[in-house]
Protein backbone atom coordinates (compact mmCIF):
# COMPACT_ATOMS: atom_id res chain seq x y z
CA UNK A 1 0.00 0.00 0.00
CA UNK A 2 1.69 3.54 -0.73
CA UNK A 3 1.78 6.55 1.72
CA UNK A 4 0.68 9.37 1.49
CA UNK A 5 1.07 12.44 3.89
CA UNK A 6 -1.12 15.31 3.02
CA UNK A 7 -0.30 18.66 5.44
CA UNK A 8 -3.49 21.09 6.07
CA UNK A 9 -5.86 18.05 5.96
CA UNK A 10 -8.59 19.44 9.11
CA UNK A 11 -10.27 21.43 6.20
CA UNK A 12 -10.59 22.22 2.82
CA UNK A 13 -8.85 20.97 -0.33
CA UNK A 14 -6.44 18.92 2.31
CA UNK A 15 -9.48 17.22 3.94
CA UNK A 16 -10.90 16.37 0.84
CA UNK A 17 -7.81 15.09 -0.79
CA UNK A 18 -7.58 12.70 2.17
CA UNK A 19 -11.23 11.56 1.63
CA UNK A 20 -9.87 10.96 -2.58
CA UNK A 21 -6.99 9.13 -2.12
CA UNK A 22 -7.86 7.39 0.84
CA UNK A 23 -11.05 5.79 -1.69
CA UNK A 24 -7.79 5.63 -4.51
CA UNK A 25 -6.09 3.08 -2.07
CA UNK A 26 -3.27 5.18 -0.10
CA UNK A 27 -2.89 4.92 3.44
CA UNK A 28 -2.15 8.55 4.92
CA UNK A 29 0.00 10.36 7.28
CA UNK A 30 -2.84 13.66 8.20
CA UNK A 31 -1.65 16.55 9.92
CA UNK A 32 -2.59 19.78 11.03
CA UNK A 33 -3.08 21.84 14.02
CA UNK A 34 -6.59 21.07 15.08
CA UNK A 35 -6.55 17.58 16.48
CA UNK A 36 -10.39 17.40 16.76
CA UNK A 37 -10.37 17.94 13.10
CA UNK A 38 -8.29 15.14 12.16
CA UNK A 39 -9.93 12.53 14.91
CA UNK A 40 -13.15 13.53 13.35
CA UNK A 41 -11.55 12.59 9.56
CA UNK A 42 -9.84 9.50 10.74
CA UNK A 43 -13.12 7.82 12.15
CA UNK A 44 -15.01 9.00 8.82
CA UNK A 45 -11.91 7.36 6.94
CA UNK A 46 -12.34 3.89 9.10
CA UNK A 47 -11.72 1.00 6.45
CA UNK A 48 -8.15 3.39 5.65
CA UNK A 49 -5.48 3.19 7.68
CA UNK A 50 -4.27 6.78 8.68
CA UNK A 51 -1.90 8.34 10.92
CA UNK A 52 -2.64 11.63 12.66
CA UNK A 53 0.29 14.18 13.12
CA UNK A 54 -0.58 17.31 15.06
CA UNK A 55 1.64 20.33 14.66
CA UNK A 56 2.23 23.74 12.97
CA UNK A 57 4.18 24.09 9.87
CA UNK A 58 6.24 26.95 10.77
CA UNK A 59 7.94 25.12 13.88
CA UNK A 60 10.61 23.31 12.50
CA UNK A 61 11.24 21.51 15.23
CA UNK A 62 7.92 20.41 15.87
CA UNK A 63 7.91 19.29 12.01
CA UNK A 64 10.99 16.93 12.95
CA UNK A 65 9.69 15.62 15.92
CA UNK A 66 6.26 14.37 14.36
CA UNK A 67 8.03 13.25 11.12
CA UNK A 68 10.68 11.12 13.40
CA UNK A 69 7.52 10.33 15.42
CA UNK A 70 5.87 8.35 12.28
CA UNK A 71 5.49 4.61 13.47
CA UNK A 72 7.49 2.20 10.79
CA UNK A 73 4.69 1.69 8.61
CA UNK A 74 4.33 5.04 7.77
CA UNK A 75 7.94 6.13 7.35
CA UNK A 76 7.97 5.24 3.26
CA UNK A 77 6.17 8.31 2.22
CA UNK A 78 5.29 8.18 -1.65
CA UNK A 79 3.64 11.27 -2.28
CA UNK A 80 3.57 14.29 -0.20
CA UNK A 81 1.10 16.87 -0.91
CA UNK A 82 2.22 20.14 0.86
CA UNK A 83 -1.26 22.24 1.28
CA UNK A 84 -1.00 24.10 4.44
CA UNK A 85 -1.35 27.35 4.17
CA UNK A 86 -3.63 30.26 4.06
CA UNK A 87 -3.64 33.99 3.56
CA UNK A 88 -4.03 36.49 6.45
CA UNK A 89 -5.78 39.53 5.68
CA UNK A 90 -6.01 42.11 2.33
CA UNK A 91 -4.61 45.06 2.76
CA UNK A 92 -2.86 47.50 0.77
CA UNK A 93 1.00 46.90 1.48
CA UNK A 94 1.29 50.41 3.68
CA UNK A 95 -1.75 49.36 6.00
CA UNK A 96 -0.23 45.79 6.19
CA UNK A 97 -0.07 43.81 9.52
CA UNK A 98 3.32 42.52 9.81
CA UNK A 99 2.06 39.66 12.13
CA UNK A 100 -0.16 38.79 9.35
CA UNK A 101 3.19 38.81 6.81
CA UNK A 102 4.79 36.26 9.10
CA UNK A 103 1.99 33.74 9.34
CA UNK A 104 1.82 33.62 5.50
CA UNK A 105 5.68 33.54 4.55
CA UNK A 106 6.39 31.05 7.63
CA UNK A 107 3.27 29.33 7.07
CA UNK A 108 3.32 29.35 3.22
CA UNK A 109 6.98 28.90 2.19
CA UNK A 110 8.96 27.91 5.15
CA UNK A 111 6.49 25.61 6.53
CA UNK A 112 6.71 23.68 2.97
CA UNK A 113 9.92 23.95 3.25
CA UNK A 114 10.21 22.36 6.66
CA UNK A 115 7.77 20.14 5.85
CA UNK A 116 9.36 18.96 2.79
CA UNK A 117 13.13 18.62 4.42
CA UNK A 118 11.72 16.26 7.15
CA UNK A 119 10.20 13.90 4.72
CA UNK A 120 12.29 14.19 1.76
CA UNK A 121 15.11 11.43 3.34
CA UNK A 122 12.20 8.33 2.68
CA UNK A 123 12.25 9.59 -0.93
CA UNK A 124 15.72 9.99 -1.84
CA UNK A 125 16.80 6.92 -0.14
CA UNK A 126 14.13 4.73 -2.22
CA UNK A 127 14.83 7.28 -5.49
CA UNK A 128 11.05 7.39 -5.86
CA UNK A 129 8.45 9.86 -4.41
CA UNK A 130 5.60 12.64 -5.88
CA UNK A 131 5.51 16.02 -4.30
CA UNK A 132 2.74 18.44 -5.15
CA UNK A 133 2.80 21.59 -4.09
CA UNK A 134 -0.28 23.57 -3.78
CA UNK A 135 0.20 26.97 -4.89
CA UNK A 136 -2.25 29.15 -6.40
CA UNK A 137 -3.38 31.59 -9.35
CA UNK A 138 -2.24 34.25 -6.53
CA UNK A 139 1.59 33.02 -7.18
CA UNK A 140 1.51 33.50 -11.21
CA UNK A 141 -0.86 37.06 -10.49
CA UNK A 142 -0.82 39.37 -8.16
CA UNK A 143 -3.85 40.99 -7.75
CA UNK A 144 -4.56 44.63 -5.55
CA UNK A 145 -3.88 44.01 -1.79
CA UNK A 146 -3.00 40.67 -2.20
CA UNK A 147 0.66 41.45 -1.84
CA UNK A 148 2.34 39.58 0.32
CA UNK A 149 -0.23 36.09 0.05
CA UNK A 150 0.65 36.67 -3.56
CA UNK A 151 4.34 36.51 -3.16
CA UNK A 152 4.30 33.42 -0.57
CA UNK A 153 2.48 31.99 -3.40
CA UNK A 154 5.11 33.06 -6.04
CA UNK A 155 7.61 31.81 -3.77
CA UNK A 156 5.65 27.99 -4.21
CA UNK A 157 5.85 28.30 -7.30
CA UNK A 158 9.58 28.49 -7.88
CA UNK A 159 10.58 26.48 -4.94
CA UNK A 160 8.33 23.65 -6.88
CA UNK A 161 10.54 24.36 -10.26
CA UNK A 162 13.66 24.19 -7.92
CA UNK A 163 12.86 20.97 -6.17
CA UNK A 164 11.96 19.27 -9.48
CA UNK A 165 15.41 19.90 -10.88
CA UNK A 166 17.08 19.17 -7.31
CA UNK A 167 15.17 15.88 -6.87
CA UNK A 168 15.49 14.54 -11.01
CA UNK A 169 18.55 13.01 -10.00
CA UNK A 170 16.27 11.15 -7.09
CA UNK A 171 13.59 9.89 -9.84
CA UNK A 172 10.95 11.95 -7.53
CA UNK A 173 8.43 13.83 -9.61
CA UNK A 174 7.35 17.48 -8.52
CA UNK A 175 4.66 19.30 -9.13
CA UNK A 176 2.31 22.15 -8.75
CA UNK A 177 -1.17 22.80 -8.53
CA UNK A 178 -2.55 26.41 -8.77
CA UNK A 179 -5.89 26.49 -8.12
CA UNK A 180 -8.30 29.50 -8.55
CA UNK A 181 -11.08 30.28 -5.94
CA UNK A 182 -12.31 27.43 -3.70
CA UNK A 183 -14.98 27.61 -1.28
CA UNK A 184 -13.20 26.56 1.87
CA UNK A 185 -12.72 28.09 5.21
CA UNK A 186 -9.60 30.09 3.49
CA UNK A 187 -12.00 33.03 3.24
CA UNK A 188 -13.00 32.83 6.87
CA UNK A 189 -9.23 32.58 8.23
CA UNK A 190 -8.55 35.70 5.87
CA UNK A 191 -11.04 38.07 7.23
CA UNK A 192 -10.64 36.45 10.77
CA UNK A 193 -13.69 34.57 11.40
CA UNK A 194 -16.03 37.33 9.86
CA UNK A 195 -18.04 34.83 7.91
CA UNK A 196 -20.16 37.41 6.09
CA UNK A 197 -17.42 39.22 4.41
CA UNK A 198 -15.76 35.53 3.78
CA UNK A 199 -18.96 34.20 1.70
CA UNK A 200 -19.19 37.49 -0.04
CA UNK A 201 -16.17 36.25 -2.07
CA UNK A 202 -17.94 33.43 -3.38
CA UNK A 203 -21.83 35.03 -3.92
CA UNK A 204 -22.78 35.40 -7.27
CA UNK A 205 -20.80 32.30 -9.08
CA UNK A 206 -20.56 28.83 -8.89
CA UNK A 207 -16.71 28.21 -6.91
CA UNK A 208 -14.37 25.25 -7.30
CA UNK A 209 -15.41 23.14 -4.50
CA UNK A 210 -12.32 21.21 -2.24
CA UNK A 211 -13.62 17.89 -4.05
CA UNK A 212 -12.91 19.41 -7.58
CA UNK A 213 -9.01 20.15 -6.44
CA UNK A 214 -9.15 16.40 -4.70
CA UNK A 215 -10.03 14.82 -7.97
CA UNK A 216 -7.10 16.34 -9.69
CA UNK A 217 -4.76 15.79 -7.24
CA UNK A 218 -6.28 11.95 -6.96
CA UNK A 219 -6.20 11.69 -10.91
CA UNK A 220 -2.36 13.16 -10.40
CA UNK A 221 -0.81 10.56 -7.96
CA UNK A 222 -2.16 7.31 -9.85
CA UNK A 223 -0.73 8.30 -13.27
CA UNK A 224 2.15 5.54 -14.28
CA UNK A 225 5.80 6.44 -13.00
CA UNK A 226 6.83 8.00 -16.23
CA UNK A 227 4.23 10.93 -16.20
CA UNK A 228 4.11 14.47 -14.61
CA UNK A 229 1.85 16.56 -13.89
CA UNK A 230 4.19 19.17 -13.40
CA UNK A 231 2.18 22.17 -12.94
CA UNK A 232 -2.04 22.87 -13.39
CA UNK A 233 -4.29 25.98 -13.31
CA UNK A 234 -7.39 24.92 -12.16
CA UNK A 235 -10.13 27.24 -12.30
CA UNK A 236 -13.99 27.76 -11.46
CA UNK A 237 -15.71 28.32 -15.21
CA UNK A 238 -16.48 31.51 -14.11
CA UNK A 239 -13.15 32.87 -13.26
CA UNK A 240 -10.85 34.38 -16.01
CA UNK A 241 -8.09 36.03 -14.19
CA UNK A 242 -7.13 36.20 -9.97
CA UNK A 243 -9.29 39.18 -10.12
CA UNK A 244 -12.07 38.43 -12.69
CA UNK A 245 -14.89 36.26 -12.30
CA UNK A 246 -18.11 36.65 -14.22
CA UNK A 247 -20.99 37.42 -11.20
CA UNK A 248 -24.52 36.54 -12.80
P1 LIG B 1 -8.59 26.03 4.63
O1 LIG B 1 -8.48 27.22 5.52
O2 LIG B 1 -9.91 25.34 4.54
O3 LIG B 1 -7.49 24.94 5.04
C1 LIG B 1 -6.17 25.31 5.38
C2 LIG B 1 -5.48 24.09 5.99
O4 LIG B 1 -4.10 24.44 6.25
C3 LIG B 1 -6.10 23.67 7.32
O5 LIG B 1 -6.15 22.27 7.39
C4 LIG B 1 -5.13 24.23 8.35
O6 LIG B 1 -5.11 23.37 9.48
C5 LIG B 1 -3.79 24.14 7.60
N1 LIG B 1 -2.83 25.12 8.11
C6 LIG B 1 -2.86 26.46 7.93
N2 LIG B 1 -1.84 27.03 8.57
C7 LIG B 1 -1.16 26.02 9.20
C8 LIG B 1 -0.02 25.98 10.05
N3 LIG B 1 0.64 27.09 10.38
N4 LIG B 1 0.39 24.79 10.51
C9 LIG B 1 -0.27 23.66 10.18
N5 LIG B 1 -1.35 23.62 9.37
C10 LIG B 1 -1.79 24.80 8.90
O7 LIG B 1 -8.12 26.52 3.19
P2 LIG B 1 -7.90 25.76 1.78
O8 LIG B 1 -8.23 24.33 1.89
O9 LIG B 1 -8.56 26.56 0.76
O10 LIG B 1 -6.31 25.97 1.62
C11 LIG B 1 -5.41 24.90 1.35
C12 LIG B 1 -4.31 25.42 0.45
O11 LIG B 1 -4.86 25.82 -0.79
C13 LIG B 1 -3.56 26.63 1.00
O12 LIG B 1 -2.18 26.48 0.74
C14 LIG B 1 -4.15 27.79 0.18
O13 LIG B 1 -3.26 28.87 0.09
C15 LIG B 1 -4.36 27.10 -1.14
N6 LIG B 1 -5.30 27.73 -2.07
C16 LIG B 1 -6.60 27.95 -1.69
C17 LIG B 1 -7.47 28.54 -2.59
C18 LIG B 1 -8.88 28.89 -2.25
O14 LIG B 1 -9.50 29.68 -2.97
N7 LIG B 1 -9.45 28.32 -1.18
C19 LIG B 1 -7.03 28.88 -3.96
C20 LIG B 1 -5.65 28.62 -4.22
C21 LIG B 1 -4.83 28.03 -3.31
P3 LIG B 1 -5.15 23.84 11.02
O15 LIG B 1 -5.83 25.19 11.07
O16 LIG B 1 -5.89 22.75 11.70
O17 LIG B 1 -3.71 23.88 11.38
C1 LIG C 1 -6.43 31.63 -3.19
C2 LIG C 1 -7.05 32.25 -4.39
O1 LIG C 1 -7.27 34.39 -5.68
O2 LIG C 1 -8.13 34.35 -3.40
O3 LIG C 1 -5.09 31.38 -3.40
O4 LIG C 1 -5.78 34.42 -3.82
S1 LIG C 1 -7.04 33.93 -4.31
Amino acid sequence: MQTAFITGASSGIGRATAVALGRAGFQLVLTGRRRERLEELARELADVPTHLLTFDVRDRAAVDAAVASLPAEFTDVDVLINNAGNAHGLAPIQNGDPADWDAMLDGNVKGLLYVSRAILPSMTRRNTGYIINIGSIAGHETYANGNVYCASKAAVAALTKGMRLDLLPHHIRVAEVNPGAVETEFSEVRFKGDTNRAAGVYQGFEALRAEDVADLLAFMVTRPPHVNLAEVLILPAAQAAAAVIRKD
